[in-house]
């Protein structure tokens, strides 16, 4: 996609200005002077001005869009992993030389300034990163473009190993991170939980009320998102709860006890974020968050509609509304309710406008993940929205019963069935598009889990793959690659990632590819340099760099990675005097807290660090370590130091994957499975330059029934003994039987049946590092080939196909 948005004409502000204001606000907010201003005073101003200069941006876009009628997108999640925005906002806005000159002239290094700010951790990992990817492409595509989700007082967890045990610390990031919002109490709305319906007929009208209700504010709080080279800002609405200071109708009718009791439990709505990923536990608190994010939401959209139309009757001409996964699928509801009992509308009519409004992507397969909520607890929390839920599911049965005739297939197909709500379901009927996240992704949903949905209404399915804000973790992170592009193929790649490609012609030019070797290096050594600092341990930058960075599930397979490197450690054991290429295993993980497996794999991980560290010839050929508390600060120094890219999820698990996208487009070498993106990967790169192995998604469908695992381990030695390692005491003097036993009995993402061809990956792997000209080819294609994965392609693709904005 070629992005055709003109280049911000006027700068965004000069030095002089810059200083200007930078000495006001120190001055007038924490009386003091840059000379003496702690770090910490210096990013609060320097915050305080970025932020100022956004806000009256975003302004200025939106009275212009509103003046052309424009429809926007609100794009609804529960999670926006935001990660750190001083430096991204500096970029974007085109200031970095204004801003690092005028701190530099006052004798203040921007680098330790940045590192002052806290990372927005509110999300668990890819669909989260996500959002915030997509608020930045938004932006950058000059797109009128507002998120939507909740002001956690507590992010995703930090996390610390104690002897190789993951512990969780609450992340209290709002001390360092409010200087990015902007409070406006004045829009609060309220949102209303609990109570009892009432119905009446009154000539003949149906009316509902809700009584006895509890009542909680909702205030907001915004972020502001800049775009790269265009006139956009997009805006990051937060929720945040207070109790009302009115509605409390028991505290006054003197019913104390249980005032105070539906006090603190609103208070505890935006608390902290659940920290399950992929994994959706039916707890009431999620639900009152899922629905006090959904209603708030819908609150302000129609009163920022109302303000500007008077009506709702365009609503769906105007705005489009996203929601991400099944999360937010109560705002459905919760508009129908709007519609019906505030503004009038009779039941065809709001469900027509609403089933124009709502799209919804799904991101997993995995079944722990799809949304079921039980009906009672729907009824107790939210009596209103419940009863809608059974409306328009009655609706959908008696048109799926004309249709089809057949009780079992209208009893499977049922929003509703053992007294469950089934999200994705509603989504899917409520939406007018449904899209999967890689292209293979979107086949298996039409294929297995909206099969009957998608015989039905075949034309709401496609596939956008997913992007990444790429010039986080390429301009903003990789200095060295940034200035090689920028001189052998000009700057367009930073506004335009389908440029990237023009670097292909340099595949057989020795000298780009040694400065390509030259830099990464840097990056490594850069890195190292940072494990040094934190944990004391030296790497050897000599050796080949293996990165598997994301949340620790089963299906993402760590522990497959985790044998092979038990395996090469037996080898280098008996084998202690043979030519071996030196690896470096660099592992960052969270596990959800109450996940018993992903911790036990952990642990596993640390101990075979700490066991290679045993004999300090061998771990000079063979390194791992663990890196703690992985976030988006983290992934920014890893992703350019990165040799190899692990991606190697059972094939038809993973949706799409994102680390891949900013491994790749760093230089680094996929070693996967044909899953998710990487099908995409392989076709932009070719066979030559991916390593890839295992089953494809047909293979296993195929391996699946009858699977004994048990055969595998009998019949392969070396699996064989590294399987026993785990129960041997051989790690460290650490027992691991419920991971052998697991994987023995069940092994349900069958690691074993693709370690061998695992193994052979890592030996090509090997073979073809020590050819360090034909390595950094594969590098330079990867690079060459990463441009399709921006965000701003994917979001332009939304905007086009499915929210049908125009600029
Ligand atoms: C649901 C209900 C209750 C509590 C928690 C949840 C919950 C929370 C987070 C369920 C799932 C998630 C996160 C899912 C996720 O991150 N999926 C990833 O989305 C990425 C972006 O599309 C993909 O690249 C990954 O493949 C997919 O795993």
């Amino acid at each position: 996609m070629a992005n055709t948005t003109p280049k911000t004409e006027s700068k965004t502000i000069t030095k002089e200005e810059l200083k200007e204001q930078f000495i006001d606000v120190l001055h007038n907010d924490f009386q003091t002077t840059p000379d003496e201003a702690s770090d910490q005073q210096v990013y609060e101003a320097l915050t305080k001005i970025v932020v100022g200069i956004l806000k009256a941006k975003r302004r200025k876009f939106t009275v212009k869009n509103r003046s052309e009628g424009k429809k926007k997108v609100y794009y609804l999640s529960m999670e926006f992993l935001m990660g750190r925005s001083l430096k991204t906002s500096i970029y974007n806005l085109e200031m970095v030389d204004e801003t690092v000159g005028m701190l530099k002239d006052l004798g203040i290094s921007i680098n330790s300034i940045y590192e002052m700010e806290p990372d927005a951790g509110l999300g668990n990992g890819g669909l989260g990163r996500l959002a915030a990817c997509y608020l930045d492409a938004l932006a950058a595509d000059g797109y009128h473009a507002t998120g939507y989700s909740i002001l956690y007082e507590y992010g995703i967890f930090k996390q610390k190993l104690e002897d190789g045990w993951q512990t969780e610390l609450p992340d209290n990031w709002l001390p360092g991170g409010s200087a990015l919002l902007v409070a406006c109490p004045t829009q609060a709305v309220e949102v209303r939980f609990d109570g009892e319906l009432v119905e009446s007929w009154d000539n003949g009208f149906h009316s509902v009320e809700l009584k006895d209700y509890t009542s909680v504010m909702a205030i907001p709080y915004d972020m502001f998102v800049s775009g790269y080279g265009s006139e956009a800002v997009s805006k990051l609405r937060l929720w945040k709860a207070d109790v009302a200071s009115f509605g409390m109708d028991d505290f006054i009718k003197g019913n104390y006890v249980k005032a105070l009791g539906r006090n603190i439990m609103s208070q505890a709505i935006t608390k902290v974020l659940y920290p399950n990923d992929n994994h959706a536990e039916g707890k009431s608190l999620r639900l009152r968050q899922q629905y006090f994010m959904s209603a708030a939401s819908v609150a302000d959209i129609v009163n920022t509609h109302l303000n500007v139309y008077g009506t709702l009757d365009n609503l769906a001409d105007k705005v489009a509304i996203h929601i991400n996964d099944t999360h937010p699928t109560l705002a459905i509801p919760e508009l129908m309710r709007i519609m019906l009992d505030e503004c009038g509308y009779d039941w065809d009519s709001a469900w027509d406008i609403v089933t124009r409004t709502f799209a919804y992507t799904n991101h997993t397969v995995m079944p722990e993940a799809l949304e079921k909520w039980e009906c009672n607890l729907l009824k107790s929390v939210v009596p209103r929205i419940y009863s809608i839920i059974v409306e328009i599911n009655e609706r959908y049965c008696r048109k799926l019963w004309d249709m089809y005739h057949d009780e079992a297939k209208v009893t499977h197909m049922s929003i509703i069935e053992k007294n469950m709500v089934k999200m994705a379901t509603l989504c899917v009927h409520a939406s007018h598009h449904v899209n999967g996240v890689a292209k293979i992704h979107s086949e298996i949903i039409k294929r297995e889990t909206f099969k009957d949905e998608y015989a039905y209404t075949p034309e709401k399915f496609t596939n956008v793959t997913n992007g990444i804000a790429y010039r986080r973790w390429l301009y903003q992170s990789n200095e060295g690659l940034t200035k090689l592009l920028k001189d052998s193929i000009g700057d367009g790649f930073l506004r335009d990632a389908s440029e990237l490609e023009k670097f292909r012609a340099f595949a057989d030019d020795k000298a780009v590819l040694e400065q390509l070797t030259a830099i990464k290096k840097q990056n490594k050594e850069r890195f190292a340099k940072y494990v040094k600092n934190r944990y004391g341990v030296v790497l050897n930058t000599e050796s080949i760099f293996d990165c598997q960075v994301k949340r620790l599930h089963e299906y993402k397979r760590q522990q497959l990675n985790a044998l092979n490197i038990i395996a090469e450690y037996n080898y280098l054991r008996s084998n202690p005097d043979a030519p071996f290429v030196p690896k470096t295993y660099i592992f960052a993980a969270k596990a959800a807290p109450g996940y018993y497996m992903a911790k036990q794999i952990i642990k596993l991980i640390w101990n075979i660090s700490q066991e290679l560290k045993k004999d300090k010839r061998l771990n000079e050929k063979l390194n791992v370590i663990f890196m703690e508390d992985y976030c988006v600060s983290l992934s920014e120094i890893l992703m350019p130091a990165a040799d190899i890219s692990e991606q190697i999820s059972l094939a038809g698990t993973e949706a799409s994957g994102t680390g891949n996208m900013k491994l790749m487009i760093n230089g680094a070498i996929t070693l996967g499975t044909l899953d998710g993106a990487n099908v995409e990967i392989f076709e932009q790169v070719g066979a030559d330059n991916i390593l890839l192995f295992g089953m494809n998604v047909d293979e296993v469908e195929r391996a699946k029934p009858g699977y004994r695992p048990i055969d595998i381990y009998n019949n392969n030695g070396v699996l064989k003994g590294a399987v026993d390692m785990l129960t041997s005491g051989g790690l460290n003097g650490e027992y691991f039987g419920e991971i052998a036993n697991s994987l023995k009995s069940t092994d349900t993402y069958m690691a074993f049946a693709d370690f061998d061809s695992y193994r052979d990956a890592q030996r090509r792997a090997s073979e073809s590092y020590t050819d360090a000209e034909k390595w950094s080819r594969m590098s330079l294609m990867n690079i060459s080939g990463a441009g399709i994965f921006s965000a701003d392609r994917a979001v332009d693709e939304y905007a086009r196909y499915i929210w049908q904005l125009t600029k």
